[in-house]
């Protein structure tokens, strides 16, 4: 019945038809909350020292292991070329579709270094005066960890991932629910955004979200079949490489990372495309339908099913444990359906080159 039933389930960003309101609530197959207030949109109170400016691309210059630097605009020019997409690692879930390896071959494209991070999004929302379905339908999932008691008792939990609460009010600009705001996250990825809020920022941004294919292939760093972006080990040298879940999941984060949430979009060092956080932090959208069936030939800019009832994410989030999901491989890949938005969950642009 649920669409979340039709392909394995979300690791760890849940779908909005498993949300509050799902079976009994007038709301309908969103499941808007009959009591979830409409957010009113506030100013916008962002640290633009944590932000996107000059402070950060310092901090960007500074590191190494980036193998281009990134344009004004924050986007790296790719080659494009062929690359071996999937995996067939006993590590990987092959129920999800990671397979077989097969060759791919893409044309030269530009990419974003970073997800989009909330002070962009509030440029976009200031310029267009975009409403997102988070705020339409009134709710939105949140880690049930980083919220006060009040909003975690009774809050409405998924079945299978009962670690998320449904919270009336929790919105791009009050990530945690009513009452928080985004102080220092302006250089954070935005979240609570549905797939079709970032299709709207990438059309308004002159791009376009990333196919599935190019998001691998720029995951991937350069490095071929690779577990990470940065190579086969998750921590080299004892060394934290992304935001991902350390601890006991769901019930203990020791956040040796440096991070409990999200991380700043340039946090860690980039990998060999100079691109930030393609593992960890935050899930990605891509443009695709999601599909388990690749063919298994060569495919050349490949872009997915014609149709589907969820899009691709991609990348993995400070939430994924190996314990739990272990999404956080670059062949991993999950879904979930367009109008889910959860607080671990945004995205990246591309344009064509
Ligand atoms: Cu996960």
């Amino acid at each position: 019945m649920s669409e979340a039933e039709q392909h394995p389930p979300s690791c760890c960003a849940p779908g909005r038809a498993e949300g509050p309101g799902a079976g009994d609530a007038p709301g309908g197959r969103g499941g808007r909350l009959a009591h979830g207030p409409a957010p009113s949109p506030g100013p916008v109170l962002l640290d633009t020292a944590a932000g996107d400016g000059e402070a950060a691309a310092g901090g960007r210059a500074e590191r190494s292991g980036g193998g281009r630097a990134a344009d004004a605009d924050g986007s790296v020019l790719l080659p494009g070329g062929r690359f071996l997409m999937g995996t067939d690692d006993t590590e990987g879930f092959a129920a999800d579709g990671e397979g077989p390896v097969r060759p791919v071959t893409l044309r030269p494209f530009r990419i974003d270094a970073c997800a989009v991070t909330n002070e962009r999004f509030a440029a976009f929302v200031a310029d267009t005066g975009h409403v997102t379905e988070a705020e339409r339908f009134g709710w939105s999932y949140v880690f049930a960890g980083f919220l006060p008691t009040h909003l975690r008792r009774g809050a409405a939990r998924p079945e299978h991932t009962p670690w998320w609460c449904g919270v009336p009010g929790a919105w791009w600009r009050e990530p945690l629910g009513p009452g928080s705001g985004l102080n220092d996250l302006g250089g954070h990825p935005v979240v609570h955004v549905s797939w079709a809020d970032a299709a709207a920022y990438c059309r308004w941004a002159g791009g376009r979200l990333p196919t599935e294919a190019e998001w691998e292939y720029a995951a991937r760093g350069g490095l071929e079949q690779r577990r990470y972006p940065w190579g086969d080990e998750l921590t080299p040298g004892g060394e934290h490489r992304c935001n991902i879940w350390q601890g006991r999941f769901p019930t203990r984060n020791t956040a040796e990372d440096g991070y409990e949430g999200t991380a700043p979009a340039d946090a860690f060092a980039p990998n060999g495309f100079g691109l930030y956080n393609m593992a960890g932090n935050v899930w990605e959208w891509c443009a695709d339908w999601w599909t388990t069936a690749h063919p298994a030939g060569p495919r050349a800019n490949p872009t997915g099913p014609g149709r589907g009832t969820s899009r691709v994410m991609r990348g993995g989030s400070y939430l994924c444990h190996h314990s739990y999901c272990n999404r956080y491989r670059v062949a991993a890949r999950t879904s979930n359906t367009p109008d889910s938005t959860t607080g671990n969950l945004g995205f990246r642009c591309v344009r064509d080159a």
